[in-house]
């Protein structure tokens, strides 16, 4: 009746009617779930890409005249995918999973090795390889200048050959820093005015200098890790305390990848001579950690390692077109992705929303709040309260509501919501303007562009600088 009627009465009442109905459906429908996707460079022209929900090679990605492709960085907002390559190139590709669109920017005379995106999504920071410098690439011009960091060829702060490079995990309202690896330290850049803030000397047992191989943040900042490959140690540095080394890990031989989870509980290190994985609680340190090794089997001369965004499996890449797939519920290795296109150099892995909620998988996390055996970021009902987290996440599920201020959003609080006690308020509950969840949630974020990069691996790229 209400269609005749309508119809008879015109077009007057017709579009918005519909307009109406189809507003309604796109309320109703629920979001489209979307599993993490790494993305792996091997140097050569493409970047292959992983589903980690299937842990299989789901196609990959073919930038316009690519060259060596190394360094490799993704945006956790926009889901951006920058990569560098021996072009002197930064290849930006836009919506990378379903209608990916190429595009270059063309770099100073360097070689750019390792890069970081900003958690702002506003910059690039390209580390370039034994050069004094870093490149700074901002993505709203796409005006390219350069920092010097200063360290030298010859010098008592060599530059390095292999800079790792990562970016503080930090609000965007707080300071943003950019870490550098130099062959005897860190050098620190400030983003707010990209300047050198500081070069920090990493000594080691023997006295001397420290070859820094690769740097990790924790989530809120403090602490930058290192991975001191000659001394198999991966210290601890808090930034806001001096720079004062507060954890030392006794790790495995030779390490080289780090990762940190968004928790900021434990770290991962791979072990390139030791053929095998280190972990270690951050809370067992004083400031030596009890460390202990996963187990399985991993690839062979394991060495870049990266996190999916919930924290719940880490990827680990060395010899050979695989990687190995670590469960870090169970630190064990429950499956290798096999059919890359090489051996893997560079891996970075973007955000998504596993279960189709709305909330992303940083947001939620690998726990399992309810203890049913389906860890947050897959299940649809967090708390076990019989109602969704769609609905108790509230209007933005990227900052999901938090109704009794305690630190813990309503969809994973048992106290709110449902019929387990509470105030039984259902869906229809308003923030009280709680910000706290809401900056952690942003500071996961930035673990997620964890880019880990081998010395052996710049051996390959760049014969005339082996050692
Ligand atoms: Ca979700
Ligand atoms: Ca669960
Ligand atoms: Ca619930
Ligand atoms: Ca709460």
């Amino acid at each position: 009746m209400l269609l005749k009627n309508t119809a008879e009465s015109g077009g007057r009442f017709a579009l918005p009617f519909f307009a109406f109905a189809a507003a309604l459906l796109i309320l109703a429908a629920p979001s489209r779930a979307q599993a993490p996707l790494a993305y792996i460079t091997d140097l050569g022209n493409t970047i292959t890409v992983v589903d980690t929900s299937t842990n299989e090679v789901k196609g990959s990605l073919d930038p316009t005249i690519a060259s060596s492709l190394m360094g490799i960085a993704v945006d956790p907002g926009s889901g951006a995918v920058y990569a560098v390559d021996l072009n002197k190139t930064v290849h930006v590709i836009d919506s990378p999973d379903d209608n990916p669109s190429y595009s270059m920017i063309h770099l100073p005379d360097v070689s750019p090795f390792g890069l970081v995106v900003t958690p702002d999504g506003g910059a690039l920071y390209i580390a370039n390889a034994g050069a004094n410098s870093v490149t700074v690439v901002d993505l709203g011009t796409s005006a390219v200048s350069s920092i010097d960091i200063g360290c030298d060829s010859d010098g008592t702060n060599n530059c390095s050959s292999t800079p790792s490079i990562t970016v503080t995990p930090t609000s965007s309202a707080g300071p943003v820093y950019v870490y550098v690896a130099t062959n005897a330290g860190v050098a620190v850049i400030d983003t707010s005015n990209n300047t050198l803030k500081e070069n920090i000397p990493v000594t080691c047992g023997h006295g001397g200098a420290c070859d820094a191989i690769d740097l990790a943040a924790s989530p809120d900042g403090k602490t930058l890790f290192i991975s001191i490959f000659e001394e198999n140690q991966v210290i601890g540095m808090d930034i806001s305390m001096q720079n004062t080394i507060v954890q030392i890990a006794e790790v495995g031989d030779s390490p080289e990848g780090l990762a940190v989870t968004p928790d900021g509980k434990a770290v991962y290190v791979t072990n390139m001579n030791g053929q095998s994985v280190s972990v270690f609680e951050v809370g067992s340190c004083g400031p030596e950690c009890t460390v202990s090794t996963v187990s399985g089997t991993v690839v062979g001369e394991p060495s870049i390692i990266a996190l999916t965004p919930d924290g719940g499996s880490a990827y680990v890449g060395g010899e050979g077109p695989s990687l190995s797939v670590i469960d870090t519920s169970t630190n064990a290795v429950t499956a290798t992705v096999s059919g890359l296109s090489g051996e893997p150099f560079a891996i970075a892995i973007s955000d998504g929303d596993s279960d189709g909620d709305g909330i992303p998988d940083s947001v939620e996390g690998s726990e399992d709040t309810d203890g049913d055996g389906v860890k947050d970021s897959l299940d649809t009902d967090a708390d076990g309260d019989g109602v969704p987290d769609a609905e108790e996440a509230g209007p933005d599920p990227k900052n999901p509501v938090d109704s009794d201020g305690d630190g813990i959003h309503d969809y994973k609080d048992p106290t709110v919501g449902g019929d387990t006690g509470g105030n039984g308020g259902g869906g229809c509950t308003l923030s009280s303007g709680d910000t706290t969840g809401t900056a952690f949630s942003y500071l996961l974020y930035f673990i997620i562009p964890a880019m880990i990069l081998a010395k052996r691996f710049y051996r390959k790229a760049s014969p005339d600088k082996a050692e």
